[in-house]
């Protein structure tokens, strides 16, 4: 099987509910729709969230480096010769969601041509994943009310609460509200996506004590070197890397520096294969992960509760997988359904998918 052509297709879909946290906002999903064709039919699909404030991607940077460096690197190989494509792939630096949307793409095609589903040639260990909700920036009342709905509506318990703003002012209290409101009912932890000072952190953590916290991600920057080494010294709950970890080797500085102890995997910037050197070289070093969300749509999820349901490692925690709940569409035919606060995988081959013709037609950006 040879692959025969590579499209990178640019398209917007506006979210009902933007996302605010203190690295940025995201009102519109303008991703890439990833679709690698294949000389016996078979199509493998993904999609590329630019993430500008994370890891420098455009949606424009994505299709020129997807058209001019990978297609015709990769045209003419095999989609098992992962290896090799991605010894290819990896002479370009960086560009981490293009290159994985290639990466699962091919592994849908795997799945496909064998007949099996990509979380079964994973790993297959689980069949769902207990789901965790994003709380974006908003009036303390608003996330109060938000947890609601997505407690009453989708029976989610398990809650991301996005801080890094004013953490006296407004995080703590975020945080408090929410305790108090649901009691011992729901799990909470917090990712501060490098908004505060490590010594704000601390005090901040300090002042939460009582809450029950579960993890504490990015809350400063690891580039503050020895701030959030003391920091992450005197915590008492895993401390997450997420944008600062994001390939195996950032993984090893991090966490060898005493900068983190546990580690977000997201397959949009890891893909598949990349994403299980993280894993097993995060068990390897008895350190814990948990699966993230780049704010990722249907597609995206879809591919994040593959991989996470696959280990045992990464379905030990509720994976974050509610994003899409908040755009106004989606491409998929089928969309993924959220009951009783879990996420199952896609029982078909490959990635179990559909793109639907007539949204695609609707939402694409270059015709
Ligand atoms: C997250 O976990 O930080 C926001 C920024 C980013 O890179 O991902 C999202 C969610
Ligand atoms: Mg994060």
């Amino acid at each position: 099987m040879k692959i025969t052509a590579v499209e990178a297709i640019p398209f917007a879909i506006p979210y009902a509910k933007p996302l605010r946290f203190a690295s940025g906002e995201v009102h519109t999903a303008e991703h890439v729709l990833v679709r690698v064709h294949t000389d016996e039919g078979v199509t493998g699909v993904a999609e590329a969230p630019p993430r500008p404030f994370t890891y420098g991607e455009t949606q424009e940077s994505i299709i020129a480096v997807i058209d001019k460096v990978f297609a015709p690197q990769i045209t003419g190989m095999s989609p098992l010769e992962r290896e090799a494509i991605h010894a290819k792939l990896d002479r370009t630096v960086a560009n981490p969601t293009a290159k994985s949307a290639l990466d699962m793409a091919m592994w849908d095609i795997v799945g496909k041509s064998l007949g099996l589903p990509v979380t079964t040639l994973l790993g297959g260990y689980t069949d769902r994943m207990r789901v965790s909700h994003m709380l974006g920036f908003a009036a303390p009342e608003a996330m109060v009310a938000e947890a609601h709905r997505m407690r009453d509506e989708y029976g989610i318990t398990v809650f991301k609460v996005k801080v890094g703003r004013r953490p006296f002012t407004l995080d703590v209290g975020v945080c408090r509200a929410l305790r108090e409101e649901f009691g011992d009912g729901i799990e909470l932890y917090v990712d501060g996506n490098r908004g505060w000072s490590a010594s704000e952190s601390a005090r901040a953590l300090r002042a939460m004590d009582d809450l029950d916290l579960t993890l504490a991600e990015e809350l400063c920057p690891a580039d503050d070197v020895l701030g959030r080494r003391w920091l992450v010294g005197q915590t008492r709950i895993p401390f997450v890397a997420d944008e600062s970890a994001t390939t195996p080797a950032e993984v090893t500085r991090e966490v060898l520096a005493g900068s983190a102890t546990a580690v977000s995997i997201k397959t949009a910037r890891t893909g598949f294969t990349y994403s299980q050197r993280v894993l097993f070289q995060c068990e390897g070093l008895g350190v814990e992960v948990v699966m993230g969300n780049q704010i990722d749509g249907q597609l995206g999820t879809t591919c994040a509760v593959a991989f996470g349901s696959a280990y045992r490692l990464t379905s030990r925690r509720a994976g974050e997988l509610s994003n899409f709940l908040d755009m106004t569409d989606d491409l998929l035919t089928e969309p993924p359904r959220i009951e009783n606060g879990t996420l199952a995988v896609r029982p078909g081959a490959g990635l179990g998918i559909e793109i639907d013709a007539g949204k695609l037609a609707r939402y694409r950006q270059d015709r």
